[in-house]
């Protein structure tokens, strides 16, 4: 069994003694972070909890279907009324983030401070220790795969799913492996497909829904990322794109819009680690991937403050852009490959 039965009738009566239970996930939100939290939305729901669901800040509108019709709230534009809630309800599910401050600056020290109790279901490295109940596994395709792992236990085999709940845990386990392309060489993430699928999930609507829902503005401005903004670094086997303030502008940018950019570099041979840097209003943020070996996640904690997976991770840097392009060349430029 994937997690021990002791936490697993822990998190059972947690659920049991709590009316109010609030689910909360990380900072701008992906498809997993949304997926898990809708799909744990969904199961509470059918168990007559109170559920209020947090994100911190908006999320790309492709997964808007995932949601519809589940009620949220949005940490940025109602601050007061959720830190209120983290501080009253009875119960914290924190889904698809390792540390608290993954949740935002405005968030993350009314989680760590309050006396609420919290447990957590994820798959990224380290987890923070403030969590009263954890359940995390590094190898897991997602936070969606191991939302479903926890709810089989607990309902002990017998069929819990319906097709909302389906759908969203699909999503989750669809997007965070690329469309099962990285993290999925593991028979059990297919039979846990097949469970969803026969629960309701509709594959060809998520596909159409995530990939197929691009807009102009969109499908330019990857041209652009792949035209003018890609540098080569081919004895180094690695590739960056840059995207400044005003390109995101001229393109009209809207959230998600350079989401999957970084893994076009990937897709060039020889090329196994990628980097897209994008200069943001108040920091330049970095995604790191890599094809092979290369672990990115060492990378970014090392070099970016960040951190994440092994072949997909994430940093910032409060530098100007420029600055950040040197320093990232220069570190590039001294990889042992
Ligand atoms: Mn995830």
């Amino acid at each position: 069994m994937l997690f021990p039965d002791t936490d697993v009738l822990e998190f059972e009566s947690r659920i049991k003694q709590s009316k109010n239970i609030t689910l909360l996930t990380h900072y701008n939100p992906d498809g997993d972070a949304i997926g898990s939290s809708v799909g744990m939305y969904h199961y509470l729901k059918c168990r007559n909890k109170e559920v209020n669901l947090i994100i911190p800040n908006e999320f790309p509108h492709f997964l808007d279907f995932v949601i519809d019709g589940v009620p949220f709230i949005l940490g940025n534009k109602e601050l007061d009324r959720v830190k209120n809630i983290l501080t009253s309800t009875e119960l914290i599910i924190c889904l698809d983030f390792n540390t608290a401050s993954r949740v935002g600056d405005a968030l993350a020290e009314t989680l760590r401070n309050t006396k609420v109790e919290k447990i957590l279901v994820d798959h990224h490295l380290f987890p923070d220790n403030c969590y009263d109940v954890v359940f995390s596994h590094v190898p897991a395709s997602s936070t969606s795969e191991l939302v479903y792992e926890l709810l089989y236990h607990l309902e002990e085999y017998k069929p819990f799913l319906n097709k909302p709940m389906a759908q969203a845990l699909y999503t989750g386990i669809c997007t965070d492996t690329g469309s099962f392309s990285f993290g999925c060489n593991h028979k059990r993430t297919y039979d846990i497909v097949g469970d969803l699928v026969e629960a309701g999930a509709d594959v060809e609507l998520v596909h159409q829904e995530v990939f197929n829902t691009n807009s102009e503005d969109r499908l330019r401005l990857l041209g652009f990322c792949l035209c003018e903004r890609l540098t080569i670094i081919k004895d180094k086997r690695a590739a960056f794109i840059y995207l400044s303030k005003e390109d995101l502008k001229r393109f009209n940018y809207q959230i998600g819009d350079t989401e999957g950019v970084v893994n076009y570099c990937l897709t060039m041979k020889d090329i196994e680690f990628g980097v897209l840097i994008t200069e943001r209003i108040d920091r330049v943020r970095l995604s790191f991937r890599s094809k092979y070996d290369f672990d990115v996640n060492i990378f970014a904690r090392e070099n970016w403050n960040g951190g994440g997976h092994r072949k997909a991770s994430g940093g910032h840097s409060f530098d100007s852009l420029e600055k950040v392009i040197e320093t990232l060349t220069n570190q590039i430029q001294n990889l042992k490959l």
